[in-house]
């Protein structure tokens, strides 16, 4: 164990915050998770999680039992602080930075000499100088002297969080040596993966950039999907057939793209140079309309029955997850629902209630379906067969069933 670091405040419990500090835990840091949910807070006291993912339930349970995990409103000393808050955009697609701000008051006045703060949240480039520096500076704090700053971008991915956490390669960029030497450190102490020294602006463009990539690399599978449908093109077969070659590795088109990372963080980089960011913003618009084009699939089907009943096969953002956060799936199904385009049946087999949709089970959707709508490729669509849904239409956005 790194005896420089011992102690630890992750600020923000959420997908990156509780996996952190619960990892960190089972390390033998002694960790404080701090949240502003009193629900989340006692639930995680009581060794128990708020959101699903593989094994987190397992690692937060030893770790809150073996008393290296507490959870709490309010922050206490540390010698490491992590700020793992949302970052989500305004209606004019502008950062909102205020849960970062929020965060880094919140801890400022528990920070001392010596200390390490990191922000995890992914940022728009001048976060980690502009506001978390900043504000610890205006609370009377020697930043890049006594108080080190950096930001240290999270890149795993929901499913995979608890292996990703330990074996991706890490970017770490401080304002200033000092900070990214005494941050890489820290995550050397308990990162299997490389730790990648820079500045805090690259480290905040490079997960940026990660995200944008793969959404126009996603918008371009998207825009081939639609060409493709006009023209009678079978898309996943096309696709598998042009990433034979040895440089072409085309992505898998879908209803759209959802979650708080890939649709949010490329509007951090057009908001930071509109003019510039042209592919970027024209993915972003791609990706965007994706589930009006299935909308209007799905109508132009629906128009040949009476009262068509239309199974709607997931609702979460991606194979396999309980997360509906920016779903194209609820995006899709709640305008089927408004514009009263047929009777839905929805089926969502990670989750156990929806406030909106009454869920049903797979066979009692594909058995009274006149039409289905497969939006989601989780693992029990993909066991359908084709011969499961003879004389049904099928409208399969993400090529589940072969
Ligand atoms: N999607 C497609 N086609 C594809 C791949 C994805 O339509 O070929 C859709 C998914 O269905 C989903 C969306 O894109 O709606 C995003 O899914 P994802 O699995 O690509 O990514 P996320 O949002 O779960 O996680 C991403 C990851 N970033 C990259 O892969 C570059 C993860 O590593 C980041 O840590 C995470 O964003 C984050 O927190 O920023």
């Amino acid at each position: 164990m790194n005896k420089e670091f011992n102690t630890i405040c992750v600020v923000g419990l959420g997908y990156i915050g509780l996996p952190t500090a619960s990892l960190l835990g089972t390390k033998g840091f002694e960790v404080l998770g701090v949240d502003v949910s009193q629900n989340v807070v006692d639930t995680i006291n009581a060794g128990k999680i708020h959101i699903v993912e593989p094994d987190l339930d397992i690692l937060v349970k030893s770790s809150v039992n073996a008393g290296y995990l507490t959870a709490s409103l309010t922050p206490r000393e540390a010698d490491v602080f992590i700020l793992a808050v949302p970052t989500p955009f305004c209606d004019d697609h502008q950062p909102d930075l205020s849960y970062i701000e929020n965060a880094t008051r919140m801890i400022a006045p528990y920070v001392k000499p010596g200390n390490l703060v990191i922000l995890e949240s992914t940022s728009p480039v001048g976060t980690t100088e502009h506001t978390v520096a900043r504000i610890l500076r205006e609370s009377g704090h020697d930043v890049g002297k006594d108080v080190h700053v950096a930001h240290c971008p999270e890149r795993v991915l929901p499913g995979r969080i608890l292996i990703e956490l330990v074996e991706n390669d890490r970017i770490v960029g401080g304002i200033n040596a000092r900070s990214t030497e005494k941050a890489a450190s820290f995550y050397r102490s308990f990162v299997r993966g490389e730790v990648l020294e820079t500045n805090a602006a690259t480290a905040e463009m490079a997960k940026l950039t990660e995200n944008a990539f793969r959404d126009v690399n996603i918008a371009f599978a998207n825009e081939m999907s639609i060409i493709c449908d006009n023209l009678g093109i079978d898309t996943w077969d096309l696709i598998n057939l042009a990433n034979r070659h040895p440089r072409v590795n085309i992505l898998q088109p879908g209803p759209g793209v959802g979650g708080h990372c890939i649709a949010v963080d490329p509007w951090f980089i057009i908001a930071s140079d509109r003019e510039n960011a042209r592919l970027l913003e024209t993915a972003r618009l791609v990706n965007d309309n994706k589930p009006q084009w299935v909308i209007d699939k799905v109508k132009a089907k629906a128009a040949k029955f009476k009262n068509p009943q239309i199974a709607c096969l997931g609702l979460a953002f991606k194979a396999d997850v309980d997360d509906l956060r920016e779903s194209p799936a609820v995006k899709i199904v709640r305008q089927l629902q408004k514009e009263a385009v047929g009777e839905l049946l929805v089926c969502e087999p990670n989750i156990q209630k929806h406030p909106d949709f009454p869920l049903h089970s797979i066979s009692d959707c594909i058995e009274k379906a006149d039409i289905v709508l497969l939006l989601v490729d989780h693992r029990e669509f993909k066991a359908l067969k084709p011969a499961d849904l003879n004389e049904k239409i099928l409208i399969d956005t993400r090529g589940a069933i072969r």
